[in-house]
């Protein structure tokens, strides 16, 4: 009830808690299935969100993160759109006693104490996936197999560490391949399109492999593929990483061969990390999320439960 001093604030534990999120941009069907689960979830927990769009600029998440620490919200979460960078407003939030939580995409920062715990895939895993499906899909092929690379945002943990594990499984296996072309193309579809098409005009018929970092650059890459007159899936081996919906379909059409998955759904992990930092609990530094690799002949069971 009211207290007798005539303090009308609230005790903390009534107040709802107040999350500041910093997200990246709207690149992917991935990241827009991530920004839904993160604001259905914080209403669902009763969260007041904060929610800040930086359209991949790292300078508008510093400002984000700033206006958050002004505003004395409860804990911070960011998605780094790309890897160095952060010491500086981490130790501004740490300064002001706020705890940051990353998500998604990692930070890199010589001091672990800048952040709680980091919530979030493990990205190496997922290229050296990648790298295995192709070097036992290729098994027989006469070689050196011309393999394509679609990158995605240059800097960002995710297309890093896709890039390493995929070529660490590659030479681990003395996988039969040459890599013709790799560059980067932003996660975007049409930055997947333009770029698969130049790749095309430049190698030709060459490419009998492309790795996309994720499903939308693939899917722009399986229209430039159609207008050359190649057939994706058939022609050029797809392989491909997050597993939207989109990209379900399209495999489920023989068009891409093989999907690593990347899930988006961090919402409700990172909604209950919040309520534990705010009850004084201590998080593992660490959380990541079960993923699976799908491919083809699986495509048509699981197009239908996809849920992003
Ligand atoms: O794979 C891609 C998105 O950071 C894991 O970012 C995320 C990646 C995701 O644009 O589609």
């Amino acid at each position: 009830g009211l207290s007798d001093t005539g303090d009308a604030t609230p005790p903390a534990a009534q107040r709802p808690l107040v999350l500041g999120f910093s997200q990246l941009g709207t690149e992917s069907d991935w990241r827009n299935a991530n920004t839904r689960s993160i604001k259905e979830a914080a209403t669902e927990a009763g969260i007041d969100l904060l929610f800040d769009n930086a359209d991949q600029s790292q300078q508008k998440q510093i400002e984000a993160v700033r206006s958050f620490i002004q505003r004395k919200v409860d804990v911070i979460a960011i998605a780094p759109v790309i890897e160095t960078g952060w010491e500086p407003v981490l130790k501004e939030a740490k300064d002001a006693g706020i705890p940051v939580i990353i998500s998604d995409r990692s930070a890199n920062v010589s001091d672990p104490s800048l952040y709680v715990s980091f919530i979030g895939s493990d990205f190496y895993e997922e290229g050296q996936k990648a790298g295995k499906y192709l070097v036992d899909k290729i098994r027989g092929m006469s070689g050196p197999v011309g393999l394509v690379e679609l990158r995605g945002t240059e800097g960002s943990s995710p297309s890093i560490e896709r890039g390493k594990g995929f070529r660490d499984q590659l030479e681990k296996k003395k996988a039969n391949v040459v890599l013709l072309r790799s560059e980067a193309a932003d996660f975007t579809f049409e930055k997947g399109k333009e770029t698969m098409r130049r790749f095309l005009e430049e190698e030709g018929a060459n490419i009998k492999v492309l790795y996309a970092h994720n499903d939308d650059m693939a899917l722009g890459a399986v229209e430039a593929i159609e207008e050359y007159g190649l057939r994706p899936g058939k022609d050029i081996i797809i392989i491909s990483v997050d597993g939207t919906k989109a990209g379900f379909e399209m495999m489920a059409a023989g068009k891409i061969n093989c999907i690593v998955e990347c899930n988006p759904l961090l919402g409700p992990i990172l909604m209950q990390a919040v309520k534990e930092l705010a009850e004084g609990r201590q998080l593992p530094k660490r959380i990541s999320t079960p993923e699976s690799v799908y491919t083809e002949t699986m495509a048509k069971d699981e197009v239908g439960k996809r849920q992003y």
